[in-house]
């Protein structure tokens, strides 16, 4: 659990992803990132036993951290450039990757559906009482989200993890920006930018046809 200088404050990471959305409705892929390094350090204050879905997410991350000191750099700046660039050049792997590195655009997507998962996990806690179960809200919004893409022993593993998660009290507290009541209008604040962010992803990779990349 956290404690010390392992304390995680939530909200600057949420405001990381805040600072994702341009007035063109451009996301910026350097905040997005870096929004997920902070989740990934929040998720590795809750314990070890997180650290099978911390590895997928850092392995991820540093896929999307090769693209950006590669000399295509300057075509990875948004989202909208990468999938414009990925897509002319024929990088977009429509086929399961094998020994060559996946695409941006396959990486963003399942960082995408997990953005799914955290955007109904917070709202969960944003709108539950004081009694609710973090495990169970958990489960619901991984279930109405990433489940439907895991094979079942992921599914398997990960709902039994979700169940070392303390109470909605604590884990709010956890957040490290005061009260659970601090926490909560934090958390209203800076809900509406994550679903801005899935629902542009969303549009773009439908309008697309990305969102089955295998
Ligand atoms: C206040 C809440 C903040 C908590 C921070 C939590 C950060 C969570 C980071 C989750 C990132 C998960 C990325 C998963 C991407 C994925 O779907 N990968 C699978 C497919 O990848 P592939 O390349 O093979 O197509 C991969 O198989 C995944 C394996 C690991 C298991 C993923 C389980 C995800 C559960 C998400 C819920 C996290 C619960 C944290 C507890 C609060």
């Amino acid at each position: 659990m956290a404690n010390g200088d392992d304390r995680c404050c939530l909200k600057e990471v949420l405001h990381i992803f805040q600072s994702c959305l341009t007035d063109q409705k451009e996301i910026l892929m350097d905040p997005y990132i870096a929004g997920w390094k902070g989740l990934v350090r929040f998720l590795n204050t809750l314990g070890a036993i997180f650290s099978f879905i911390s590895k997928d997410a850092v392995a991820k991350i540093q896929i999307m951290e090769s693209f950006h000191s590669s000399d295509q750099k300057a075509q990875y700046v948004t989202l909208q450039s990468m999938v414009k660039y990925e897509l002319a050049s024929n990088l977009v792997d429509l086929k399961k990757p094998g020994d060559q590195s996946p695409s941006g655009c396959r990486t963003i997507l399942r960082l995408h559906r997990a953005l799914h998962w955290l955007q109904l996990f917070l709202e969960g806690l944003r709108t539950s009482t004081e009694d609710s179960s973090t495990s169970a809200l958990c489960a619901e919004a991984y279930n109405a989200s990433l489940a439907n893409h895991h094979p079942w022993i992921i599914r398997k593993t990960a709902l039994l993890s979700f169940y070392v998660l303390p109470n909605r009290n604590s884990f709010l507290e956890l957040m490290n920006v005061g009260t659970p009541a601090d926490a909560v209008e934090m958390l209203e604040e800076a809900l509406p930018s994550i679903s801005k962010i899935y629902d542009i992803t969303q549009a773009l990779y439908a309008q697309h046809n990305l969102l089955d990349i295998p």
